[in-house]
Protein backbone atom coordinates (compact mmCIF):
# COMPACT_ATOMS: atom_id res chain seq x y z
CA UNK A 1 0.00 0.00 0.00
CA UNK A 2 0.81 3.60 -0.67
CA UNK A 3 -0.63 6.26 0.86
CA UNK A 4 0.65 9.64 -0.42
CA UNK A 5 1.29 11.70 1.62
CA UNK A 6 1.57 15.69 1.32
CA UNK A 7 1.26 19.38 2.68
CA UNK A 8 0.40 22.87 1.42
CA UNK A 9 4.41 24.22 1.88
CA UNK A 10 6.10 25.73 -0.55
CA UNK A 11 9.44 25.01 -2.25
CA UNK A 12 11.51 27.53 -0.42
CA UNK A 13 10.36 27.33 2.80
CA UNK A 14 11.14 23.31 2.41
CA UNK A 15 14.34 23.68 1.31
CA UNK A 16 15.23 26.67 3.95
CA UNK A 17 14.58 24.05 7.01
CA UNK A 18 17.19 21.73 5.41
CA UNK A 19 19.62 23.75 6.94
CA UNK A 20 18.80 24.50 10.58
CA UNK A 21 17.45 20.76 10.91
CA UNK A 22 20.51 19.39 10.27
CA UNK A 23 22.31 21.60 12.04
CA UNK A 24 20.24 21.03 14.91
CA UNK A 25 20.61 17.27 14.49
CA UNK A 26 24.58 17.33 13.83
CA UNK A 27 24.77 19.06 17.22
CA UNK A 28 22.79 17.14 19.38
CA UNK A 29 24.53 13.85 17.67
CA UNK A 30 28.35 15.55 18.98
CA UNK A 31 26.90 16.46 22.13
CA UNK A 32 25.51 12.96 22.73
CA UNK A 33 29.73 12.33 22.32
CA UNK A 34 30.27 14.70 25.46
CA UNK A 35 27.91 13.33 27.16
CA UNK A 36 29.44 9.72 26.92
CA UNK A 37 32.75 10.61 27.88
CA UNK A 38 31.11 12.26 31.02
CA UNK A 39 29.61 9.00 31.69
CA UNK A 40 32.30 6.97 30.69
CA UNK A 41 35.02 9.07 33.18
CA UNK A 42 32.17 8.40 35.79
CA UNK A 43 32.11 4.95 35.42
CA UNK A 44 35.62 5.10 35.60
CA UNK A 45 36.26 3.67 32.43
CA UNK A 46 38.38 6.84 31.13
CA UNK A 47 40.03 9.67 33.13
CA UNK A 48 39.85 12.70 31.92
CA UNK A 49 40.79 15.91 34.73
CA UNK A 50 37.88 17.56 36.24
CA UNK A 51 38.21 21.15 34.82
CA UNK A 52 37.59 19.12 31.33
CA UNK A 53 34.27 17.57 32.61
CA UNK A 54 33.14 20.77 33.56
CA UNK A 55 34.05 21.87 30.38
CA UNK A 56 32.06 19.55 28.45
CA UNK A 57 29.00 19.25 31.09
CA UNK A 58 28.64 23.18 29.91
CA UNK A 59 28.44 22.51 26.30
CA UNK A 60 26.93 19.64 26.60
CA UNK A 61 23.87 21.45 28.54
CA UNK A 62 24.22 24.64 26.72
CA UNK A 63 24.49 22.94 23.07
CA UNK A 64 22.00 20.30 23.96
CA UNK A 65 18.95 23.25 24.67
CA UNK A 66 20.15 25.56 21.91
CA UNK A 67 20.74 23.21 19.01
CA UNK A 68 16.82 21.49 19.84
CA UNK A 69 15.59 24.93 19.96
CA UNK A 70 16.93 25.20 16.08
CA UNK A 71 15.78 22.95 15.01
CA UNK A 72 12.35 23.36 17.05
CA UNK A 73 12.51 26.61 15.25
CA UNK A 74 12.75 25.11 11.65
CA UNK A 75 9.52 23.36 12.50
CA UNK A 76 7.79 26.08 13.62
CA UNK A 77 8.64 28.34 10.04
CA UNK A 78 7.86 24.35 8.52
CA UNK A 79 4.41 24.36 9.50
CA UNK A 80 2.94 27.80 10.48
CA UNK A 81 4.22 29.43 6.91
CA UNK A 82 1.30 27.51 5.62
CA UNK A 83 -1.07 29.57 7.72
CA UNK A 84 1.05 32.72 8.45
CA UNK A 85 3.38 34.74 6.44
CA UNK A 86 6.30 34.49 8.08
CA UNK A 87 9.83 36.07 7.08
CA UNK A 88 12.24 33.75 5.92
CA UNK A 89 14.93 36.59 6.15
CA UNK A 90 14.42 36.48 9.92
CA UNK A 91 14.49 32.58 10.25
CA UNK A 92 17.70 32.65 8.47
CA UNK A 93 18.85 35.47 10.57
CA UNK A 94 18.60 33.42 13.51
CA UNK A 95 20.42 30.52 12.10
CA UNK A 96 23.37 32.76 11.70
CA UNK A 97 23.25 34.13 15.01
CA UNK A 98 23.13 30.53 16.88
CA UNK A 99 26.19 30.11 14.69
CA UNK A 100 27.81 33.13 15.86
CA UNK A 101 26.98 32.30 18.88
CA UNK A 102 28.24 28.95 19.04
CA UNK A 103 31.31 29.83 18.26
CA UNK A 104 31.83 32.24 20.81
CA UNK A 105 30.81 29.38 23.22
CA UNK A 106 33.21 27.06 22.17
CA UNK A 107 36.16 29.95 22.33
CA UNK A 108 34.72 30.86 25.91
CA UNK A 109 34.90 27.14 26.69
CA UNK A 110 37.69 25.60 24.59
CA UNK A 111 40.26 28.47 24.44
CA UNK A 112 39.73 30.39 27.98
CA UNK A 113 38.27 27.59 30.26
CA UNK A 114 34.76 28.95 30.92
CA UNK A 115 33.19 25.77 33.07
CA UNK A 116 30.40 27.59 34.97
CA UNK A 117 27.61 25.03 33.64
CA UNK A 118 24.69 26.50 31.27
CA UNK A 119 23.19 28.16 34.39
CA UNK A 120 26.17 30.67 34.40
CA UNK A 121 24.98 31.63 38.49
CA UNK A 122 26.08 34.79 39.61
CA UNK A 123 28.25 35.96 40.96
CA UNK A 124 30.19 32.26 39.39
CA UNK A 125 31.50 33.32 35.79
CA UNK A 126 33.20 36.38 37.11
CA UNK A 127 34.53 34.58 40.37
CA UNK A 128 35.85 31.10 38.87
CA UNK A 129 38.52 30.89 41.96
CA UNK A 130 41.87 30.92 38.91
CA UNK A 131 39.67 28.45 36.85
CA UNK A 132 38.74 31.14 34.24
CA UNK A 133 39.38 34.71 33.11
CA UNK A 134 36.79 37.52 32.15
CA UNK A 135 37.91 36.61 28.61
CA UNK A 136 36.28 33.13 29.06
CA UNK A 137 32.96 34.26 30.98
CA UNK A 138 32.86 37.03 27.98
CA UNK A 139 32.99 35.18 25.56
CA UNK A 140 30.43 32.19 26.75
CA UNK A 141 28.02 35.17 28.34
CA UNK A 142 28.47 37.04 25.05
CA UNK A 143 27.64 33.99 22.59
CA UNK A 144 24.57 33.25 24.54
CA UNK A 145 23.80 36.84 24.06
CA UNK A 146 23.82 36.98 20.52
CA UNK A 147 22.05 33.59 20.38
CA UNK A 148 19.51 34.81 22.66
CA UNK A 149 18.89 37.75 20.52
CA UNK A 150 18.61 35.49 17.41
CA UNK A 151 15.72 33.39 18.94
CA UNK A 152 13.82 36.65 20.39
CA UNK A 153 13.65 38.19 16.78
CA UNK A 154 12.30 35.07 15.25
CA UNK A 155 9.57 34.61 18.29
CA UNK A 156 8.87 38.38 17.91
CA UNK A 157 8.39 37.47 14.14
CA UNK A 158 5.69 34.63 14.63
CA UNK A 159 4.14 36.83 17.36
CA UNK A 160 3.61 39.53 14.25
CA UNK A 161 2.92 37.23 11.93
CA UNK A 162 0.40 35.79 14.06
CA UNK A 163 -1.26 38.98 15.08
CA UNK A 164 -1.49 40.27 11.76
CA UNK A 165 -3.84 37.41 10.77
CA UNK A 166 -5.37 36.80 14.03
CA UNK A 167 -6.03 40.01 15.94
CA UNK A 168 -4.50 39.20 18.48
CA UNK A 169 -2.52 36.87 20.84
CA UNK A 170 -6.17 35.64 22.64
CA UNK A 171 -7.58 35.18 19.10
CA UNK A 172 -4.82 32.71 18.48
CA UNK A 173 -5.02 31.09 21.92
CA UNK A 174 -8.88 30.34 21.07
CA UNK A 175 -10.38 32.75 23.71
CA UNK A 176 -13.39 33.28 21.80
CA UNK A 177 -14.37 29.49 21.17
CA UNK A 178 -13.15 29.23 25.11
CA UNK A 179 -16.00 31.89 25.76
CA UNK A 180 -18.29 30.15 23.84
CA UNK A 181 -18.27 32.47 20.21
CA UNK A 182 -17.09 31.84 17.13
CA UNK A 183 -13.97 32.78 14.84
CA UNK A 184 -13.56 34.20 11.66
CA UNK A 185 -10.24 32.60 10.89
CA UNK A 186 -9.73 28.78 10.94
CA UNK A 187 -7.57 28.03 13.87
CA UNK A 188 -5.08 25.23 13.49
CA UNK A 189 -3.47 23.82 16.39
CA UNK A 190 -0.34 24.54 15.10
CA UNK A 191 -1.13 27.84 15.38
CA UNK A 192 -2.16 27.89 18.99
CA UNK A 193 1.17 25.66 19.60
CA UNK A 194 2.94 28.30 18.05
CA UNK A 195 1.76 31.19 19.51
CA UNK A 196 2.12 29.67 23.41
CA UNK A 197 5.55 29.07 22.41
CA UNK A 198 5.83 32.47 21.01
CA UNK A 199 4.46 33.71 24.66
CA UNK A 200 6.30 32.01 26.85
CA UNK A 201 10.02 32.07 24.84
CA UNK A 202 9.28 35.85 24.07
CA UNK A 203 9.26 36.23 28.31
CA UNK A 204 12.16 33.64 28.80
CA UNK A 205 14.46 35.44 26.59
CA UNK A 206 13.71 38.93 27.34
CA UNK A 207 14.39 37.51 31.14
CA UNK A 208 17.24 35.91 30.04
CA UNK A 209 19.16 38.86 28.50
CA UNK A 210 18.84 41.18 31.19
CA UNK A 211 20.36 38.70 33.75
CA UNK A 212 23.18 38.52 30.70
CA UNK A 213 23.94 41.81 30.44
CA UNK A 214 23.91 42.44 33.66
CA UNK A 215 26.27 39.76 34.36
CA UNK A 216 28.42 40.42 31.30
CA UNK A 217 29.19 44.50 32.94
CA UNK A 218 29.43 42.71 36.43
CA UNK A 219 32.64 40.49 34.96
CA UNK A 220 34.09 44.70 33.18
CA UNK A 221 32.59 46.44 36.35
CA UNK A 222 32.79 44.16 39.89
CA UNK A 223 31.29 47.22 41.61
CA UNK A 224 28.33 46.63 39.47
CA UNK A 225 26.54 43.90 41.76
CA UNK A 226 23.05 42.21 41.09
CA UNK A 227 21.25 40.33 44.03
CA UNK A 228 22.08 37.20 43.51
CA UNK A 229 18.58 35.93 44.13
CA UNK A 230 17.28 38.20 41.70
CA UNK A 231 19.89 36.93 39.41
CA UNK A 232 19.35 33.22 40.13
CA UNK A 233 15.56 34.01 39.48
CA UNK A 234 15.44 35.38 35.99
CA UNK A 235 18.43 32.04 35.11
CA UNK A 236 15.89 29.76 36.47
CA UNK A 237 13.10 31.25 34.89
CA UNK A 238 14.88 31.64 31.15
CA UNK A 239 16.66 28.64 31.39
CA UNK A 240 13.02 26.43 32.55
CA UNK A 241 11.10 28.18 29.93
CA UNK A 242 13.64 27.89 27.05
CA UNK A 243 14.27 24.22 27.69
CA UNK A 244 10.41 23.41 28.58
CA UNK A 245 9.78 25.26 24.98
CA UNK A 246 11.53 22.52 22.74
CA UNK A 247 8.81 20.09 23.09
CA UNK A 248 6.22 22.26 22.31
CA UNK A 249 8.20 23.21 19.29
CA UNK A 250 7.97 19.70 18.38
CA UNK A 251 4.21 18.89 19.30
CA UNK A 252 3.21 21.28 16.03
CA UNK A 253 4.46 18.51 13.72
CA UNK A 254 2.90 15.98 15.65
CA UNK A 255 -0.68 17.98 14.70
CA UNK A 256 0.01 18.64 11.49
CA UNK A 257 1.41 14.80 11.06
CA UNK A 258 -0.83 12.57 11.94
CA UNK A 259 -3.72 13.75 10.28
CA UNK A 260 -2.15 13.35 6.57
CA UNK A 261 -1.26 10.14 7.78
CA UNK A 262 -4.70 9.06 9.05
CA UNK A 263 -7.02 10.98 6.89
CA UNK A 264 -8.53 12.24 10.33
CA UNK A 265 -8.42 15.78 11.17
CA UNK A 266 -6.88 17.70 14.16
CA UNK A 267 -9.45 19.99 15.55
CA UNK A 268 -9.11 22.43 18.07
CA UNK A 269 -12.07 22.58 20.15
CA UNK A 270 -13.07 23.84 24.38
CA UNK A 271 -10.68 21.35 26.19
CA UNK A 272 -7.98 21.41 24.00
CA UNK A 273 -7.45 25.22 24.01
CA UNK A 274 -8.06 25.84 27.50
CA UNK A 275 -5.06 22.85 27.96
CA UNK A 276 -3.08 25.23 25.82
CA UNK A 277 -3.67 28.78 27.36
CA UNK A 278 -3.20 26.44 31.03
CA UNK A 279 0.42 25.42 30.02
CA UNK A 280 0.96 28.92 28.45
CA UNK A 281 0.40 30.09 32.21
CA UNK A 282 2.38 27.60 34.13
CA UNK A 283 5.34 27.15 32.07
CA UNK A 284 5.94 31.03 33.18
CA UNK A 285 5.23 30.72 36.71
CA UNK A 286 6.46 27.20 37.71
CA UNK A 287 9.86 27.90 37.57
CA UNK A 288 10.57 28.05 41.24
CA UNK A 289 10.49 24.40 41.64
CA UNK A 290 13.93 24.91 40.88
CA UNK A 291 14.32 27.50 43.69
CA UNK A 292 12.79 25.43 46.15
CA UNK A 293 16.16 24.76 48.24
CA UNK A 294 16.68 28.52 48.58
CA UNK A 295 15.21 28.95 52.06
CA UNK A 296 14.94 32.54 51.26
CA UNK A 297 12.38 32.38 48.31
CA UNK A 298 9.05 33.80 49.89
CA UNK A 299 7.11 30.88 50.57
CA UNK A 300 4.49 30.96 48.29
CA UNK A 301 6.27 31.49 44.96
CA UNK A 302 7.98 28.28 45.97
CA UNK A 303 4.09 27.09 47.39
CA UNK A 304 3.27 27.57 43.32
CA UNK A 305 6.23 26.16 42.02
CA UNK A 306 5.29 22.84 43.76
CA UNK A 307 1.87 22.71 42.94
CA UNK A 308 1.34 23.99 39.17
CA UNK A 309 4.32 21.85 38.55
CA UNK A 310 2.21 18.68 38.71
CA UNK A 311 0.05 20.50 36.36
CA UNK A 312 2.88 22.24 34.33
CA UNK A 313 2.63 20.46 30.95
CA UNK A 314 0.26 17.78 31.75
CA UNK A 315 -2.75 19.61 30.03
CA UNK A 316 -0.83 19.64 26.74
CA UNK A 317 0.24 16.25 27.53
CA UNK A 318 -3.00 14.83 28.04
CA UNK A 319 -5.07 16.73 24.93
CA UNK A 320 -1.80 15.46 22.99
CA UNK A 321 -1.40 11.91 24.04
CA UNK A 322 -5.62 11.24 23.54
CA UNK A 323 -5.64 13.67 20.42
CA UNK A 324 -3.19 11.42 19.04
CA UNK A 325 -4.28 8.05 20.06
CA UNK A 326 -7.90 9.12 19.04
CA UNK A 327 -6.70 9.76 15.68
CA UNK A 328 -4.91 6.42 15.22
CA UNK A 329 -7.37 4.16 16.64
CA UNK A 330 -8.86 1.77 13.53
CA UNK A 331 -7.32 4.61 11.54
CA UNK A 332 -5.36 1.74 9.06
CA UNK A 333 -2.54 3.93 10.03
CA UNK A 334 0.88 2.99 8.01
CA UNK A 335 3.81 3.01 10.33
CA UNK A 336 7.15 4.26 8.65
CA UNK A 337 9.88 6.04 10.70
CA UNK A 338 8.46 9.57 10.34
CA UNK A 339 5.04 7.89 12.01
CA UNK A 340 6.96 5.18 14.23
CA UNK A 341 9.08 8.32 15.82
CA UNK A 342 6.34 10.75 16.62
CA UNK A 343 4.43 8.40 18.25
CA UNK A 344 7.20 7.13 19.90
CA UNK A 345 8.14 10.62 21.22
CA UNK A 346 4.63 11.26 22.98
CA UNK A 347 5.11 8.30 24.70
CA UNK A 348 8.89 9.25 25.54
CA UNK A 349 7.10 12.49 26.85
CA UNK A 350 4.57 10.60 29.31
CA UNK A 351 7.30 8.28 30.21
CA UNK A 352 9.57 11.13 31.03
CA UNK A 353 6.75 13.27 32.86
CA UNK A 354 6.27 10.69 35.43
CA UNK A 355 9.80 11.01 37.06
CA UNK A 356 9.09 14.97 36.99
CA UNK A 357 6.14 14.73 39.13
CA UNK A 358 7.62 12.89 41.78
CA UNK A 359 10.67 15.32 41.62
CA UNK A 360 8.20 18.49 42.02
CA UNK A 361 7.48 17.35 45.26
CA UNK A 362 8.79 19.32 47.83
CA UNK A 363 9.49 16.33 50.41
CA UNK A 364 11.26 14.34 48.23
CA UNK A 365 13.00 17.04 46.06
CA UNK A 366 14.80 17.98 49.08
CA UNK A 367 16.21 14.69 48.78
CA UNK A 368 16.54 13.95 45.56
CA UNK A 369 17.03 17.39 44.09
CA UNK A 370 20.58 17.81 43.68
CA UNK A 371 21.05 14.06 42.50
CA UNK A 372 20.91 12.77 39.11
CA UNK A 373 17.33 12.06 38.99
CA UNK A 374 16.83 15.01 37.79
CA UNK A 375 18.74 15.03 34.92
CA UNK A 376 17.39 11.18 34.71
CA UNK A 377 13.79 12.99 34.16
CA UNK A 378 14.95 15.36 31.82
CA UNK A 379 16.72 13.05 29.68
CA UNK A 380 13.83 11.06 29.17
CA UNK A 381 11.61 13.30 28.10
CA UNK A 382 13.64 15.91 25.81
CA UNK A 383 15.49 12.56 24.45
CA UNK A 384 13.03 9.96 23.59
CA UNK A 385 9.89 13.04 23.53
CA UNK A 386 12.02 16.34 22.00
CA UNK A 387 14.70 15.14 19.91
CA UNK A 388 12.69 11.94 18.64
CA UNK A 389 10.27 14.64 17.09
CA UNK A 390 13.30 16.60 15.45
CA UNK A 391 13.99 12.72 14.04
CA UNK A 392 10.52 12.44 13.20
CA UNK A 393 10.69 15.87 11.57
CA UNK A 394 13.34 14.81 9.34
CA UNK A 395 11.95 11.67 8.37
CA UNK A 396 8.45 13.24 7.40
CA UNK A 397 10.81 15.91 5.28
CA UNK A 398 11.58 13.15 2.80
CA UNK A 399 8.81 11.19 3.18
CA UNK A 400 6.52 14.46 1.65
CA UNK A 401 8.76 14.04 -1.14
CA UNK A 402 8.11 10.52 -2.16
CA UNK A 403 11.47 9.60 -0.82
CA UNK A 404 10.65 5.91 -0.02
CA UNK A 405 11.82 4.93 3.38
CA UNK A 406 11.53 1.58 3.86
CA UNK A 407 14.69 0.22 4.88
CA UNK A 408 14.94 -2.03 7.50
CA UNK A 409 18.09 -0.68 8.81
CA UNK A 410 16.45 2.47 9.98
CA UNK A 411 13.22 0.31 12.00
CA UNK A 412 16.28 -1.54 13.93
CA UNK A 413 17.70 1.65 14.65
CA UNK A 414 14.33 3.18 15.99
CA UNK A 415 14.33 -0.03 18.43
CA UNK A 416 17.98 0.66 19.30
CA UNK A 417 17.12 4.79 19.87
CA UNK A 418 14.20 3.92 22.08
CA UNK A 419 15.65 0.96 24.12
CA UNK A 420 19.14 2.47 24.63
CA UNK A 421 18.06 5.91 25.40
CA UNK A 422 15.58 4.26 28.20
CA UNK A 423 18.97 2.70 29.47
CA UNK A 424 20.40 5.80 29.38
CA UNK A 425 18.02 8.07 31.50
CA UNK A 426 17.16 5.21 33.24
CA UNK A 427 21.07 4.90 34.56
CA UNK A 428 20.58 8.32 35.73
CA UNK A 429 17.44 7.40 37.66
CA UNK A 430 19.23 4.62 38.82
CA UNK A 431 22.09 6.65 40.11
CA UNK A 432 19.24 9.20 41.32
CA UNK A 433 18.01 6.67 43.41
CA UNK A 434 21.14 5.73 45.35
CA UNK A 435 21.68 9.52 45.67
CA UNK A 436 24.77 9.82 43.41
CA UNK A 437 24.75 13.74 43.12
CA UNK A 438 24.20 15.49 39.54
CA UNK A 439 27.19 17.27 38.57
CA UNK A 440 30.04 15.45 40.40
CA UNK A 441 32.91 14.58 37.69
CA UNK A 442 34.09 11.83 40.16
CA UNK A 443 31.84 9.10 41.85
CA UNK A 444 32.11 6.73 44.92
CA UNK A 445 32.48 3.01 43.98
CA UNK A 446 28.92 2.61 44.70
CA UNK A 447 27.61 4.98 42.00
CA UNK A 448 30.28 3.30 38.70
CA UNK A 449 28.12 0.59 37.41
CA UNK A 450 25.33 2.47 36.67
CA UNK A 451 27.52 5.02 35.06
CA UNK A 452 29.01 2.02 32.59
CA UNK A 453 26.13 0.85 32.16
CA UNK A 454 24.55 4.39 30.82
CA UNK A 455 27.87 4.48 29.31
CA UNK A 456 27.28 1.79 27.33
CA UNK A 457 23.58 2.00 26.34
CA UNK A 458 24.93 5.49 25.14
CA UNK A 459 27.02 4.06 22.29
CA UNK A 460 23.41 2.33 21.15
CA UNK A 461 22.06 6.11 21.08
CA UNK A 462 24.70 7.65 19.25
CA UNK A 463 24.84 5.01 16.54
CA UNK A 464 20.69 4.91 16.05
CA UNK A 465 21.13 8.75 15.94
CA UNK A 466 23.89 8.89 13.66
CA UNK A 467 21.52 6.49 11.17
CA UNK A 468 18.80 8.58 11.10
CA UNK A 469 21.24 12.05 10.24
CA UNK A 470 23.10 10.32 7.59
CA UNK A 471 19.46 8.93 6.00
CA UNK A 472 18.28 12.24 6.30
CA UNK A 473 21.86 14.43 5.25
CA UNK A 474 21.81 11.86 1.89
CA UNK A 475 18.65 12.02 0.87
CA UNK A 476 18.45 15.95 1.71
CA UNK A 477 19.14 17.24 -1.56
CA UNK A 478 16.45 15.76 -3.12
CA UNK A 479 13.95 18.02 -0.81
CA UNK A 480 12.07 20.47 -2.68
CA UNK A 481 13.00 19.46 -5.65
CA UNK A 482 11.38 19.13 -9.29
CA UNK A 483 8.99 16.40 -10.54
CA UNK A 484 11.75 14.89 -12.38
CA UNK A 485 14.01 14.29 -9.67
CA UNK A 486 11.61 13.27 -8.14
CA UNK A 487 10.96 10.03 -10.62
CA UNK A 488 14.80 9.30 -9.74
CA UNK A 489 14.18 9.55 -6.04
CA UNK A 490 11.37 7.03 -6.06
CA UNK A 491 14.02 4.12 -7.57
CA UNK A 492 16.41 5.67 -5.06
CA UNK A 493 14.92 3.31 -2.02
CA UNK A 494 12.56 1.26 -4.19
C1 LIG B 1 23.56 9.86 24.39
C2 LIG B 1 22.82 10.75 24.98
C3 LIG B 1 23.21 11.54 26.21
C4 LIG B 1 24.17 11.27 27.16
C5 LIG B 1 25.10 10.08 27.23
C6 LIG B 1 24.13 12.35 28.12
C7 LIG B 1 24.94 12.44 29.24
C8 LIG B 1 24.87 13.43 30.19
C9 LIG B 1 25.62 13.46 31.43
C10 LIG B 1 26.60 12.38 31.88
C11 LIG B 1 25.27 14.58 32.10
C12 LIG B 1 25.80 15.02 33.46
C13 LIG B 1 24.99 14.35 34.52
C14 LIG B 1 25.45 14.74 35.92
O1 LIG B 1 24.95 15.76 36.43
O2 LIG B 1 26.26 14.03 36.50
C15 LIG B 1 24.30 15.28 31.29
C16 LIG B 1 23.72 16.50 31.62
C17 LIG B 1 22.83 17.17 30.81
N1 LIG B 1 22.31 16.75 29.60
FE1 LIG B 1 22.74 15.01 28.67
N2 LIG B 1 23.18 13.25 27.73
C18 LIG B 1 22.59 12.79 26.56
C19 LIG B 1 21.57 13.40 25.86
C20 LIG B 1 21.02 14.62 26.17
C21 LIG B 1 19.94 15.24 25.44
C22 LIG B 1 19.24 14.64 24.23
C23 LIG B 1 19.70 16.45 26.04
C24 LIG B 1 18.70 17.53 25.70
C25 LIG B 1 18.17 17.73 24.53
C26 LIG B 1 20.63 16.57 27.15
C27 LIG B 1 20.70 17.66 28.00
C28 LIG B 1 21.45 17.73 29.14
C29 LIG B 1 21.43 18.83 30.08
C30 LIG B 1 20.60 20.11 29.94
C31 LIG B 1 22.30 18.48 31.12
C32 LIG B 1 22.58 19.29 32.39
C33 LIG B 1 23.93 19.91 32.37
C34 LIG B 1 24.20 20.56 33.70
O3 LIG B 1 23.93 19.95 34.74
O4 LIG B 1 24.68 21.69 33.68
N3 LIG B 1 21.41 15.45 27.20
N4 LIG B 1 24.07 14.55 30.12
CU1 LIG C 1 11.80 23.54 35.45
Amino acid sequence: MNTIISDNVDRSTRKSVIFPTLLGAIVILLMMCMGTIMLLNQGKLISISDGFFYKIMTLHGTGMVGAGAIAGSAIIYYFVSQYVRLSKAIFMTNVIAFLIGVVMILIGIFVFDFAAAWTFLYPLPAISGGMWGIAGAFFYLGGMTIIGTGFLLFFLDVGRAIIKKYGNLGNALGWPIIFGGKMKEELPPAVVAATMVTIVNTAALVTGAAVLIMSIINLFNPSFTIDPLLAKNLIYAFGHIFANSIIYMGVIAVYEVFPKYTGRPWKTYGIFLIAWNASTLFTMIIYPHHLLMDFVMPKWMLIIGQVLSYANGLPVLVVTGFGALQIIYRSGIKWDMASLLFFGSIFGWVLGVVPAIVDATIVINHVMHNTKWVPGHFHLYMGLGACAMIWAFMYYLLRVEGIKLVSYFDKVSFWIYLITFIGVAGSFLYSGKVSAPRRWSQHFPEWVPADQFGAIASFGVIFATSIFIIRFAVSSRYIGSNEEKMKTKDQLYA
